[in-house]
């Protein structure tokens, strides 16, 4: 049964609305091609946790199709020509009378539903594009079926600090949704607090959260989109509250490791958190690869430095002094004497020629990667950026939000846009 469960699935990751939330990562490439743990995508991730349960029916809904995400998924998730396997992305089609597509999660798949229509299965997986974990949709698939539910959301136990920026819920004793809201205000969630198990309450984490993971039977998605909640623009904040009171709608608790990875700050924390010892998002676990593009790319080459809980991805040229807890992304360079701390330098698209170094340096620009003698920390360096030699970028706290032409800073994350050319001696 399981594998039919699975096989009779479709899965539809939600890429991203307006993207603001990860600008500047997002002001020239769509979200889920944003880079992250140095040789993956965000995409990545919903896509190999889709195809480690099974779920080889895939559709990407993003506002705009960027070359790069559209290249990545073209590139990576080849299936065979004889399975019905298939990554599909479905871009927004903004026209002048269709500005209304920026609304909303339910919005957005209302607006592809006769793509899922066209195939045939009886559930739909809707998936976030911003997180970070490992689950196995099988068993949530397994239990939605088994239950004879309608909808199944997939839920987590959070702490009082975080509640507020998810839909909660509770739930009886056969883990029947009884009520839902979302994004409760700090000082009504006295009544919100649930029985999440001893291990948990230890931990404060007593409010079930949302993880914006549902299933549904296909046919009621296509019912309540089209018919009964045709206004309803968001999952959470419309369809969620008004289904539970009419159809039987489960949560399914995980425990494992989950994070929202929706914003510079956590995109960032989450990023840095692969560098420790033992990570709780195992990128080393057989049984569950994360999947990306195969590049082909030479072994990282690395001289004189010193290293400390980094991760160093393949095609990089390290010549620093010392990096320690960071992330070093594809093809990074990094010249003599440069000091990198608690960064993530996402590295670059393809290696720059002598001939074309020269040619830079004649013109006075930075080759591609960071000079030498330069000091950065709390900083997220994008792709292709050209840094020159004793630059010093020290992030954190002390920094105002700002937005520069070449760089912004959130909440003391210094984040260098793509490309960008920072000049010798440059401070910020
Ligand atoms: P949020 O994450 O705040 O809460 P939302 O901003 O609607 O909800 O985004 C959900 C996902 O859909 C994100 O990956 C986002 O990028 C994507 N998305 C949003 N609008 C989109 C659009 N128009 N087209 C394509 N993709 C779009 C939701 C739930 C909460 C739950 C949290 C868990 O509403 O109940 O607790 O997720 O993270
Ligand atoms: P990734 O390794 O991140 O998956 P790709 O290998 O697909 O990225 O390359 C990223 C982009 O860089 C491609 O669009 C490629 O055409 C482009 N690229 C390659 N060489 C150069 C170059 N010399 N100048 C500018 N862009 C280049």
């Amino acid at each position: 049964m399981s594998k039919s469960a699975a096989k009779s699935t479709l899965a539809v990751i939600l890429g991203g609305g307006a993207g603001t939330r990860l600008y500047p990562l997002t002001a020239s490439r769509s979200k889920p091609a944003v880079p992250i743990a140095g040789k993956y995508r965000l995409v990545d991730i919903p896509i190999s946790n889709c195809i480690n349960s099974g779920i080889n029916r895939m559709f990407v809904l993003t506002q705009f199709n960027s070359a790069s995400l559209n290249k990545h998924i073209k590139n990576t998730y080849h299936f065979s020509m004889f399975s019905s396997a298939f990554v599909d992305i479905l871009a927004a089609e903004q026209t002048p009378d269709n500005s209304g597509w920026y609304q909303g999660t339910a919005d957005a798949v209302r607006q592809c539903i006769r793509h899922v229509q066209q195939h045939e299965a009886d559930y739909v997986l809707i998936l976030s594009g911003d997180q970070l974990y490992q689950m196995d949709f099988q068993q949530m698939i397994e239990d939605h079926v088994a239950g004879g539910a309608d909808i199944s959301i997939a839920t987590i136990p959070v702490a009082e600090r975080e509640a507020p920026e998810f839909g909660i819920l509770k739930a009886d004793d056969k883990s029947c949704i009884t009520s839902f809201i979302e994004k409760p205000k700090k000082e009504i969630l006295g009544e919100w607090v649930s029985d999440t198990g001893d291990e948990m309450r230890n931990m404060g984490r007593v409010y079930l959260a949302s993880m914006g993971i549902y299933i549904f039977n296909k046919q009621l998605l296509i019912d309540l989109l089209q018919e009964e909640y045709k206004d309803a623009t968001d999952f959470g904040k419309e369809i969620m509250p008004k289904s539970i009171e009419k159809y039987k709608v489960v949560s399914y608790q995980y425990d494992g490791y989950w994070t929202d990875i929706g914003n510079i700050y956590s995109f960032f924390e989450a990023n840095l958190a692969l560098t420790q010892e033992i990570p709780d998002f195992n990128l080393f676990d057989n049984t569950k690869p994360v999947y990306t593009r195969a590049r082909m790319l030479p072994p990282a080459k690395i001289s004189g430095t010193t290293l400390e809980k980094t991760i160093i991805a393949e095609g990089s040229i390290i010549l620093a002094s010392r990096i320690e807890n960071s992330v070093i992304g594809i093809r990074t360079r990094i010249g003599h004497g440069t000091t990198v701390v608690s960064s993530y330098l996402m590295g670059g698209d393809y290696f720059e020629t002598l001939d074309e170094m020269n040619h830079a340096a004649a013109r006075g620009i930075p080759k591609i990667g960071i000079g030498e003698r330069c000091y950065i920390k709390n900083t997220i360096i994008d792709k292709n950026c050209r840094i020159g030699n004793d630059v010093r970028i020290n992030g954190g706290h002390h920094l105002p939000n700002t937005d520069h032409s070449l760089y912004t800073v959130k909440d003391g994350i210094v984040v260098i846009k793509k490309g960008a050319i920072i000049p010798d001696g440059f401070v910020i």
